[in-house]
């Protein structure tokens, strides 16, 4: 059709598809195109993967998808499929750019209670932007090509291509086929729209009238790379800037205009200004529930602006002053260069009281930052990781109460350092902290975790260790799923039985040992002084590391003011 077909096998064009594309890695669980993988292997010097389940693989090729911005690819068979599906939930609600291929239905056994078979398609259907089947071996330059595109544009997110054949044997098949790739779809944002001038001028004005304005960033400032635009404009207006849990790496926790992070698993200081402000800024959020800790912060009716690469999210939470369609980084900029930089004056007493709620939340978890308690503290984790991930350290953190403690407690220190967090499910973060080490391994990754949160994917330790993938993990071990806690003592009337800790308490379990038996490094830290030591140590390894924190199982993370 494109003029250079020529007669290949299904399993040839897509090997030489996704390395056109540049795709490193596929993380997988046998058995699925079992024949592009043999053909990989002679084409391309892809790496595949075989991890100790489907969810895990999701969750890898995510965590490889938010690292880099470059579509994350797992696989599984038919039987393997709806575990794929559970996985790409995360990648869906954070926006991530994940590529699912599974093995599917052949026409030849349909209904006929085939071995594992069920139709699969439907429950890709709520976590994918495009979820299609591959019925002919002709079609699989044109729908990989649609996989990339749709990954990859607009607000990103899953994509699942089904191969025909139980394990997508449709792969040995040929036909004349071209495998052309488009590089443009190979990483995100593969356009920059751009927003026209009128409404790029109304959100500038009326920003520039506010007194008391804050920025509210979100996940579409790391997606458009906007971060450099975010934080020039907050300087030259002087106004501060509060993240999403998603947009945490877009101004780094010690730039003096940072607030903090928003919302539910959030920052006192975070909250407190942006309930005090007279213009909320949003910028790449979709304003969601976590990020507006239920839409009581800021309190829906306050004046807004909002700018998103995606219309339909503009105003659909918060009644808006302006709205501005476009990719972050080119709209801010645009905003910048139009500002009126001596607007920035009128802001000094909001500026000065800003300052002051930063310094009384400084002052409030000091004692708790610096703390020698044992068992360990979890906010002094949170402090040391402030101190000691490097410059160019990728922060990977589970959700639940390691969502609320590094969300609130940590902070970036250098524009070059990532923060990737779980959308919501407990047990993310360590494969995740895997794939981003997988996509960027010159770079240190640090992933935070509970310990109910590393019990779930404790297998892929293996994994790790078999493909030296060295990242490193730090779990907060109080031998518990402790943010439970509050929620049984609210219903059995205060306090609860004995009885009732078995809901939410596990045998105590050191990791160390554990990850030395699976070929990992293991560290024990049972004292607040021996933490930094170990994460030095860790990085230093050649092989991946857990760091295993004895913490204190009465330990709560603070809730959000409202
Ligand atoms: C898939 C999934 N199931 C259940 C939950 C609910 N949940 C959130 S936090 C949590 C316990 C967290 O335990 P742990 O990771 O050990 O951290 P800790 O609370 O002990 O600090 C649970 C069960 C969830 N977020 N995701």
């Amino acid at each position: 059709m494109l003029g250079h077909n020529r007669k290949m096998s299904g399993a040839e064009c897509l090997a030489d598809m996704l390395k056109g594309y540049g795709v490193t890695h596929v993380f997988h669980v046998p058995a699925v195109l079992r024949k592009t993988f043999a053909v990989m292997e002679g084409r391309t010097d892809i790496k595949r993967l075989h991890v100790h389940g489907e969810k895990a693989a999701a969750y890898m090729a995510d965590g490889y998808a938010r690292a880099s911005g470059k579509p994350g690819i797992c696989a599984a068979q038919v039987i393997g499929a709806l575990n794929l599906a559970a996985g790409l939930r995360d990648a869906w609600l954070a926006h991530s750019p994940v590529i699912a291929l599974t093995g599917g239905r052949e026409p030849k056994t349909k209904f006929r209670k085939v071995y594992q078979e069920i139709d699969d398609v439907p429950a890709f259907e709520p976590v994918t932007k495009f979820n299609a089947t591959v019925d002919d071996v002709a079609r699989f330059p044109d729908m990989v090509r649609q996989a990339f595109r749709v990954a990859t544009s607009g607000t990103p997110g899953p994509v699942h291509l089904q191969f025909r054949g139980n394990e997508g044997q449709v792969d040995a098949e040929e036909a004349e086929m071209e495998p052309l790739c488009e590089p443009q779809f190979a990483q995100v944002p593969p356009f920059r729209p751009a927003p026209d001038d009128a409404s790029v001028m109304a959100a500038l004005t009326r920003l520039q009238h506010a007194q008391r304005p804050v920025i509210v960033a979100g996940g579409g400032v790391r997606t458009s790379g906007a971060s450099a635009e975010l934080v020039a404009l907050a300087e030259a207006m002087q106004i501060p800037v509060a993240t999403s849990l998603n947009g945490k790496d877009a101004i780094p926790g010690s730039h003096p205009l940072s607030v903090g992070v928003v919302g539910t698993y959030s920052r006192e200081s975070a909250n407190r200004v942006v309930n005090a402000a007279d213009v909320v800024c949003f910028v790449g959020t979709e304003t969601g529930g976590m990020t507006t800790h239920f839409w009581a912060v800021p309190k829906i009716g306050t004046p807004a602006i909002q700018i998103d690469i995606d219309p339909e999210a503009i105003g659909r939470n918060y009644p808006l002053l302006a709205g501005v369609n476009g990719d972050a980084k080119v709209t801010l900029a645009r905003m910048l260069a139009a500002a009126d930089r001596a607007s920035a004056g009128k802001r000094k007493a909001w500026i000065e009281e800003v300052e002051s709620i930063r310094k009384q939340w400084a002052d409030k978890y000091r004692a708790a930052l610096t703390s020698d308690a044992v068992p360990v503290r979890p906010e002094r984790i949170c402090a040391e990781l402030s101190r000691h991930v490097p410059d160019d350290g990728i922060v990977v953190v589970d959700t639940g109460h390691a969502g609320m403690w590094m969300g609130g407690m940590y902070d970036l220190t250098s524009p070059r350092q990532s923060y990737m967090r779980s959308a919501g499910h407990l047990g993310w973060a360590f494969p995740a902290g895997l794939g981003a080490k997988c996509a960027c391994p010159e770079r240190p990754v640090i992933t935070f975790t509970g310990d109910a949160g590393l019990w779930y994917h404790i297998a892929e330790i293996e994994t790790a260790a078999r493909w030296r993938i060295n990242a490193v993990t730090v779990v907060n071990n109080n031998s518990s799923g402790n943010q439970s806690k509050r929620g049984f003592d609210r219903v059995y009337g205060g306090t609860q039985t004995e009885q009732a800790r078995e809901m939410w308490t596990f045998s105590k379990v050191n990791f160390a040992r554990i990850a030395e038996d699976m070929g990992a490094v293991g560290i024990r830290v049972e004292k607040a002084v021996d933490i930094a030591p170990a994460i030095a140590q860790a990085l230093k390894g050649d092989r991946p590391a857990i760091i295993d924190v004895v913490t204190d199982i009465d330990a709560l993370a603070p809730l959000a003011v409202s």
